[in-house]
């Protein structure tokens, strides 16, 4: 049967969250573990590693084009999901979940989640794998948030913009805090092999970003190869691309007439969102969660 069909006819639904070690994650996904707990890390696997809606897409697209050489074909072989296992997705059967994936993959492979570090698979420390986090400032991280819970018909609702804002700056969303994510993995970049990036500083000057994941990944790339790489994760290009932009899915998991999973990509959208009394609220909040933190973040560019 057509992949399309079989979705259809497991009716899904969206679903509700459900705590493990008081972090909200999807039901499923907390139903699952420990079979998440026992996921098998190699030592030459990459795992991306994101609150989400930080620049995950985005940064998977690039380390594709790094590991094919700038090559904007071999990036064409199969959509996102698909060339990069999420791996804490457990969808109904027979859908594979993302371990499954992982799990029937050569070597060497690149791997998504979006665990605070705490709930990360132990394997990935025993055996000391490379990850790249990226961060995203928390105004504009919580407006991509609330319209992919809008686009999304898998996750819960995201009520009224308000609503969604205060249960975003609570950590009763999936992942959790924003802030402990954030701050966790900041810490642990300082005694195991993260690159810790910024959503801003990739929109910023993209060909500098790119060159440390290249670096990071014991690579050099030639002008000509950045420059391909530059052009093909713009923003415009990801957008027009099917691979990336997530059109392969059917409307029935991400309503793209809602609000388009490329969405708007830039730093700052947050300021059509947010009124004076929400971003002095949040402002306020920052302030205290981040006051011991050396982590810093722009809110625009
Ligand atoms: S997910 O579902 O967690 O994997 O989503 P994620 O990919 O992390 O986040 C989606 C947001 O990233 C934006 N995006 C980009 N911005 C700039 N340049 C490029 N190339 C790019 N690719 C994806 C995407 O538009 C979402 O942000 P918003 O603010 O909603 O537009």
């Amino acid at each position: 049967m057509h992949l399309e069909s079989v979705l259809k006819a497991l009716n899904l639904k969206r679903t509700t969250l459900l705590e493990v070690k008081g972090v909200p994650l999807l039901r499923s996904t907390a139903e699952n573990w420990a079979s998440m707990q026992a996921f098998q890390a190699r030592p030459d696997d990459l795992l991306i590693c994101t609150y989400p809606k930080a620049g995950t897409t985005w940064i998977q697209e690039i380390v594709e084009m790094i590991r094919h050489r700038g090559d904007p074909e071999k990036c064409a072989s199969a959509p996102i999901y698909k060339r990069i296992p999420y791996i804490d997705i457990f969808p109904p059967k027979p859908i594979p979940s993302g371990i499954a994936e992982a799990d029937a993959m050569p070597s060497p492979r690149t791997l998504k989640s979006h665990f605070p570090i705490q709930l990360l698979p132990p394997s990935f420390w025993e055996k000391n794998c490379k990850i790249i986090y990226v961060a995203r400032n928390i105004k504009d991280n919580a407006v991509s948030y609330f319209h992919f819970h809008r686009m999304n018909q898998m996750i819960p609702e995201s009520g009224p913009w308000d609503q969604f804002l205060q249960n975003f700056i609570a950590g009763k969303v999936a992942y959790g805090s924003w802030f402990d994510h954030v701050c966790g993995w900041w810490e642990a970049k300082d005694w195991c092999p993260i690159l810790y990036l910024f959503y801003e500083d990739i929109k910023e000057n993209p060909a500098q970003e790119i060159q440390k994941v290249a670096q990071f990944l014991g690579q050099d790339l030639p002008e000509p190869v950045l420059n391909q790489i530059v052009q093909h994760t713009s923003f415009e290009s990801m957008q027009a691309n099917p691979m990336v932009n997530y059109s392969t899915l059917p409307s029935f998991i991400l309503n793209h007439t809602v609000s388009p999973f490329m969405r708007r990509g830039i730093v700052g959208d947050w300021k059509e969102h947010f009124t004076v009394a929400q971003s002095e609220q949040i402002d306020d909040i920052y302030a205290q969660e981040m006051r011991d933190s050396s982590l810093t973040f722009r809110m625009q560019l």
